[in-house]
Formats: C-alpha cells, structure tokens, sequence
C-alpha cells in the first residue's frame, strides 16, 4: 500500500471499531450518546490514531492488538474540539464541515458529550490494561492520560484562553502550542512505541520525531487559518485573528512561518536515522504530508 492507501486503511479501521465502541444501548440518555457520535462520525484526519497504529507497525507489532487505543486517542481527540468550539472557548460554528456539537445539540449536551467522550477513552484504556496487564501497557497509557490532562493539551488551553487579547512573549506562545497540539501528537507516537516494547533509543528517535511534527502541525494550522480554503478545511477561517490568538504568523510573519516550518520537517525526518529507509518511508510521507496538507 502506498500512503495515501495506508492513511485511508488506518482511518476506516478505526472509524468501524470507534463505531463498534460507541454502539451503546441506553433508554434515557439518547441525546448523549447521540451528539457524541455526531462529533465522532462527523469525519476528521484520524491523524492521532493513524500515528499510534503505524508506530506499533513501524515497531513489529500487530496493530489490530492495540485498535482500542488508537480509537480511545481520537475520543480524546474529539472531546477537545467539541469543548474548544463552546461559546465559552472559541465559539465556532462549524467543524469538520459540519456544525459544531452545541449548535445542532445545545451547550450543555455538548458540554457532556465532551465529557462523555473524555471518560469513555480513559474506561476503554483502563480495560485494555487489565486484560493485558503489563508495564509497557500501563506506561502507555499513563503517557496519553497525562498528555491529555493538566500536563498537557489542558494547560495549553488554558493559556491559551487567559491569553487572549494580551500580548504573551515567544516562550508563552510555544508553551501553548507545544501543549495544546504537540502533546496529544507526541504521546500518540510515544505511547505505541512504549506499548510495543521498543528500545530505548528508538523511543527517543520517535520522540523527537513527533515533537517536530507536532511543532510543523501547529505552523502549518496558524497558516491555514489566514490562507486555507474553508470548504476544504471543513471549519472556518480567520479565527485566529478573530480571537487575537497569539499564531506564529503573528509573532513570525507568514512566510518565515512557513519556513520555519519546512526546516522542522527535515529535522522531524532526520531524527528517524536510526530506522531503515523502507521501515520509516510511511513517516517520511507524513512528515511531507504534514506541512503540504490542505485540511
Ligand atoms: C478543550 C482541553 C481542550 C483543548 C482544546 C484541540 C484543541 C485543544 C483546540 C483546537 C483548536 C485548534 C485549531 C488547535 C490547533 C491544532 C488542532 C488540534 C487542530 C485540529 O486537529 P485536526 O486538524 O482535526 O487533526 P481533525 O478534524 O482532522 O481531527
């Protein structure tokens, strides 16, 4: 397969067990479970699961073993968009070229949804690891829990929102991105190498890999925000400048940001010297795919 074929095998594996995941019989929450699945179905890249499930490949083993994962990051995933387009946070109305959670369901069932995706992904997690209870597993999983929460995408957010409107310094605008995107991409790759029982060097190979295409991913979404087209992209654009969020066109000017971009992506693939050319190419190709993607 080549990789516009792996990227779309990965994606319809995962969409069909997510499904599978989200099948659930209730007599009363109907809309609940409902409005999660509008944001779950409603499309997207599937990039995060996709990472997971090629680096468990990339490292010898099956990745259907570990198919829950892959889909329990993408509920995470998903939960964070939906609370990111609250009105309380960036108050957008259209996602994944659909409308947002609270338009079609109201704030707060979108509010839960969010929530109910979130704890979903941690019961899936916990099961994965009683059934195969080893210290890699267990480590994996601390690894996206913590990318996830305070640590993490949460404190991102958080800055990011106390940030509005102020004029923050490079260091805060980095701490942001780092956090609110780069680590959920990071611990998607680092969790399955860990899960995989990968050796200590490849584990650091691939972490320095994902901080980079996590940091090109950022760039690269600041600058579709100013120059994307909006059906492509699915949401709309401009919001960036909207909310006064601090973007690296902002504090760079768009074409340094796209530069600076390009050079983190020839060092995200640099950092893969120590795999085999046909072991890494699906990760060349992402790394490429990254920065040149449209949506
Ligand atoms: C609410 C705790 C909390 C966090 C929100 C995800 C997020 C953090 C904010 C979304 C705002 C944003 C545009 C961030 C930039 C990068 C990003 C995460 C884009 C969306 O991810 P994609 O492009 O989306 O992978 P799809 O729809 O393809 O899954």
């Amino acid at each position: 397969m080549n990789f516009k074929e792996l990227m779309e095998f990965d994606k319809q594996i995962v969409e069909k067990y997510m499904d599978e995941l989200l099948s659930i019989n209730v007599i009363y929450e109907k809309k609940l479970i409902e409005s999660m699945k509008y944001s779950v179905q409603a499309g997207g890249k599937r990039l995060r699961p996709i990472l997971f499930l090629e680096t468990i490949k990339l490292l010898n083993k099956n990745p259907f073993d570990f198919i829950e994962i892959a889909c329990a990051i993408e509920m995470i995933h998903t939960y964070s968009l939906i609370h990111d387009d609250l009105p309380a946070m960036d108050n957008d109305s259209l996602r994944r070229g659909k409308p947002t959670n609270h338009v079609v369901f109201g704030e707060a069932t979108a509010i839960l949804a969010g929530d109910g995706l979130l704890n979903l992904a941690h019961e899936i997690m916990i099961a994965f690891v009683s059934k195969k209870l080893t210290k890699n597993n267990i480590n994996g999983i601390n690894i996206i829990s913590k990318a996830a929460g305070i640590n993490g995408m949460i404190a991102g957010q958080a800055v990011d929102i106390e940030s509005e409107g102020k004029s923050i310094d490079i260091d805060t605008m980095k701490f942001i991105h780092s956090n609110k995107t780069g680590a959920l991409i990071e611990a998607s790759i680092v969790a399955a190498a860990i899960m995989s029982d990968a050796d200590d060097t490849r584990i650091a190979a691939l972490k320095t890999y994902a901080k980079y295409i996590g940091l090109a991913f950022q760039i690269t979404d600041d600058i579709l925000d100013i120059e994307g087209n909006e059906a492509e992209l699915g949401k709309k654009i401009g919001s960036d400048e909207l909310n006064d969020k601090a973007t690296y066109p902002k504090y760079f000017g768009l074409e340094k940001s796209k530069e600076y971009a390009k050079n983190t992506i020839t060092n995200a693939i640099e950092s893969l010297n120590v795999f085999e050319p046909r072991e890494k190419a699906f990760f060349v190709d992402l790394a490429d795919y990254i920065i040149c993607r449209k949506k």
